[in-house]
Order: structure tokens, then C-alpha cells, then sequence
């Protein structure tokens, strides 16, 4: 049984909750905005559940200070948000638009101004359409451009912004966006992904430069990943290896380079052949650049042995008698593994962050105009009693982001899924803070969790 005294975060722990910029912000083409991948690709068909775009989204644009007041309200003391780079610099290279770049400084102000402390993403999976047009992340060149981006953004809000995040997520972006092709820009080919994938981490160390070149307060520079326990769907040797490998394609792949400075060598056959030519001399040395690592944890995957699926050999299974939300299994136990493993293996320098972690659960308003989200609110406490498992274990988790702050678009899956802790009424736009949302206050209060 926890003791009182267990429920209680260490002092200073960071408490806060992400969005980004194309789940939330709307205005697809306001005030300069140029088009991104997810502009594209949302309008063609198919591509979406019942054909949803952020064109609107939960118009967060216009609505910003109604949102940053109620994050007030929610006694919120960081904010985790991306820039939409192509509102920053429509096509991706050259001059700035100095509308969307003004944006971005309200934002930044109105937080500032409720006592907000910003985190800010740079890279949120919305590439500016003009890069892919001229090649996207599989082109090296792309991974320069990203550099100059982050360094405009460096310049005009690094006097009031210290918390920087580059990407968010890469390995999303490398595999769904040119693998399974779920997301923009919809590619399948396992080279274009791998080198896609190698060019975001290189992108990552180059903008973590130009912003300690451009801020004017001292930055700290973060990534943040998905990181997936994986486990075995039994005691077979067969399964173990399956395991094995996913764990080095969706975490190892990524976590190594930036904690080890290397790619894991048991991937050296397989990414000598996907990354000929694009793995240059230096590259690792750029990527291992990191002052703290995000870890967006939701669920586990339970693998077996397939020897039809490309690669890994390994396909999902989906074990009975666990409960699951309307994306993936419900397993708490998977981020105290996660983070002590994280601790065990690399012993990171960079400090540790749960950057993301929240789920989708169908919710909506009861006759009383209340939103009673219990099964969130089970969620986030389950999850919550794990970081603590992994503080009292020895981990040095320094704070913990729910996604998200508002219901939003979710990529292919549309307006379907609810992550929020406030409810957003797609017609009218009018936003309710649920009950997770006033338990989740509770806690940042409290700096514990309630008994
Ligand atoms: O909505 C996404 C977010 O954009 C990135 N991390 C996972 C969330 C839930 O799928």
C-alpha cells in the first residue's frame, strides 16, 4: 500500500498539459499561413476518418486567451504547445511572415502574463508543403531548413521562452508519415522512412545549436518520443526475439543515438543498406545534443512472431481480459517500466520528463451540462501512482504533461477521440472543463495525488 507520504510529488515537480498547432489552431490559411503536409492531406480523400481537417480545429487562434484562461483556472503552471512552422515561415525557407511570428509572441505574452511558463515545440508533424514538394525529411536538406526555422523562433522568443522542444515524436513522423503511410504525407517506402527518420534526429542537433545560438536567456533544449514497452505474446524464444526487435525499431532507434551517441549495432546490417549515403560522418555527434528527454508514454504492444511482416517479423496482438480505450490497451504498469528502464540502460545526463500521457475514452455532456470523465480521471491516477513508483525507485522525473488540454483533431482518426480536459462542442466551439479537468487541478494544488 502507498504511504501518505508517497503520494506526494518531490517539490518542484513540473505539472502541465501539451496541444499542438495543427490539433488545435484552425486559421489553415490566415494572416500568411502557408500550407503544410497536414493541410495537403487532409483534403484528399481518404485520408481522414469522414474526411476531417484542422481547418478550423478548436479555433484556437482566435480563441487563445479564452484557452490561456482557462489553463488560469486550472491553476496550470507550464504549457507544452507547437509552432506551426509554415505560419511562421510559409514555405519553409527564406523570409519570415512577421504575422504568424506576432501570433506566436501573443501567445507567449498572455501565458507569461497568467504565470504560465511556456514549453515550446517546434515540430509537430506539420512540414511545410514546399519542403515535401522539394524531397521532405528523407531530403537532407530539409534538416538545414529546420535549423533556420528554430533559430527565427530562437531570436524573436527566446528572451521570454526557456523550455524548447524540437520535435516531438520523429519516429511517428518517419514510419506513419513514409511507411505505413497512415499519416502526411502518406508515403510507403522503408528507405524514404529510415532516412526521413535519421534527418529528424539531425535536424534535432542542429536546431538545438542555432537555438542556444539566437536565445537570449540560457535555453534548456528537449525532444520528446513515443516510448513503447514491448512484450512478448508468450515464453517462446520465437516471440522474445520478435520483441526484441520492435523494441529496437520504435524505441532503440531513436533513444540510442541521442543517449549513446550510435545507432543500436545490432540495426548496423539493416541501416547500412536504408541509410547509404545519408548517415554522414558527424551525424552523431550533432544528434547526441540534449538538455532533456520527453517521454510520451500511452500504452504497451504485446508482439508474437510473424514471419509475413516485413522487417521486424512481428505483429500485434491484443491480449483478452485487459481493458482497453478506444486506441490501445490501458497499462500503467508500462511507464514505471518505461522510465526505470530509460534510468537503467542510459543513464541519461539529460533530465527525464513525462511529456505526454493521457487517453481517449468516449465522454460527452450529462443533462447537467457536466462532463463526468471518470475512467480519464482513473487513467491519469493510475499513471500517476507509476511516476511516483519510478521517483521512490531512484528515477529523477522531473514533471508530468496530460494530453491533452482540449478535445482536438487526431490525425487520420479525426474528431472521433477525446483526449481533453476540456470538452469542445464541435459545432459551437464552446469549450466545458470536464471533471478530469478539476481533479487534475486538485492535484498541481496539492502536488499529490488525492487519497
Ligand atoms: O494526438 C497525439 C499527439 O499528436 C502525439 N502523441 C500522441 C497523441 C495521441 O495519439
Amino acid at each position: 500500500m502507498t504511504t501518505p507520504a508517497g503520494r506526494v510529488f518531490p517539490a518542484g515537480f513540473v505539472w502541465g498539459v501539451a496541444t499542438s498547432a495543427y490539433q488545435i489552431e484552425g486559421a489553415a490559411a490566415a494572416d500568411g499561413k502557408g500550407p503544410s503536409i497536414w493541410d495537403t492531406f487532409s483534403h484528399q480523400p481518404g485520408h481522414t476518418r469522414g474526411g476531417a481537417t484542422g481547418d478550423i480545429a478548436v479555433d484556437h487562434y482566435h480563441r487563445y486567451a479564452e484557452d490561456v484562461r482557462l489553463m488560469a483556472e486550472l491553476g496550470l503552471p507550464t504549457y507544452r504547445f507547437s509552432t506551426a512552422w509554415t505560419r511562421v515561415v510559409p514555405t519553409g525557407s527564406g523570409p519570415a511572415n512577421p504575422l504568424g511570428l506576432d501570433f506566436y509572441d501573443r501567445l507567449v505574452d498572455e501565458l507569461l502574463a497568467h504565470h504560465i511558463e511556456p514549453y515550446l515545440t517546434l515540430f509537430h508533424y506539420d512540414l511545410p508543403q514546399a519542403l515535401q514538394d522539394a524531397g521532405g525529411w528523407p531530403n537532407r536538406d530539409t534538416a538545414y531548413r529546420f535549423a533556420d526555422y528554430a533559430h527565427i523562433m530562437a531570436e524573436r522568443l527566446g528572451d521570454r521562452v526557456t523550455h524548447w522542444i524540437t520535435h516531438n515524436e520523429p519516429l511517428v513522423t518517419a514510419f506513419m508519415g513514409h511507411l505505413s503511410g497512415e499519416h502526411a504525407p502518406g508515403i510507403k517506402d522503408p528507405t524514404a522512412a529510415f532516412q526521413a527518420g535519421h534527418h529528424l534526429l539531425l535536424s534535432h542537433g542542429l536546431a538545438y545549436a542555432a537555438i542556444r545560438g539566437a536565445a537570449k536567456r540560457p535555453p534548456t533544449i528537449g525532444i520528446t518520443l513515443n516510448l513503447t514497452p514491448i512484450h512478448p505474446a508468450s515464453d517462446s524464444e520465437a516471440d522474445a526475439q520478435a520483441a526484441a526487435r520492435v523494441d529496437m525499431l520504435s524505441n532503440r532507434l531513436s533513444l540510442d543515438p541521442l543517449l549513446r551517441g550510435a545507432y543500436p549495432p545490432e540495426l548496423q546490417g539493416l541501416l547500412e543498406l536504408m541509410l547509404a549515403g545519408a548517415l554522414h560522418e558527424g551525424d552523431l555527434e550533432i544528434i547526441r545534443r540534449l538538455d532533456w528527454l520527453g517521454v510520451n508514454y500511452y500504452s504497451r504492444a504485446v508482439v508474437r512472431y510473424d514471419p509475413d511482416v516485413a522487417f521486424v517479423e512481428a505483429g500485434p496482438t491484443r491480449p483478452v481480459g485487459h481493458e482497453y480505450s478506444q486506441m490501445w490497451e490501458i497499462y500503467p504498469p508500462g511507464l514505471y517500466e518505461l522510465l526505470t528502464r530509460i534510468w537503467r540502460d542510459y543513464a541519461p545526463s539529460a533530465e527525464i520528463v513525462v511529456a505526454e500521457n493521457g487517453v481517449p475514452v468516449p465522454d460527452g455532456l450529462d443533462f447537467d451540462g457536466r462532463v463526468r470523465d471518470e475512467r480519464r480521471i482513473r487513467y491519469l491516477r493510475d499513471h500517476l501512482a507509476e511516476v511516483q513508483r519510478a521517483v521512490q525507485a531512484g528515477v529523477p522525473v522531473r514533471g508530468y504533461f496530460v494530453w491533452s488540454l482540449l478535445d482536438n483533431f487526431e490525425w487520420a482518426l479525426g474528431y472521433g477521440m477525446r483526449f481533453g480536459l476540456i470538452y469542445v462542442d464541435y459545432e459551437t466551439l464552446a469549450r466545458t472543463l470536464k471533471d478530469s479537468g478539476r481533479w487534475y487541478s486538485r492535484v498541481i494544488a496539492a502536488n499529490a495525488l488525492p487519497d
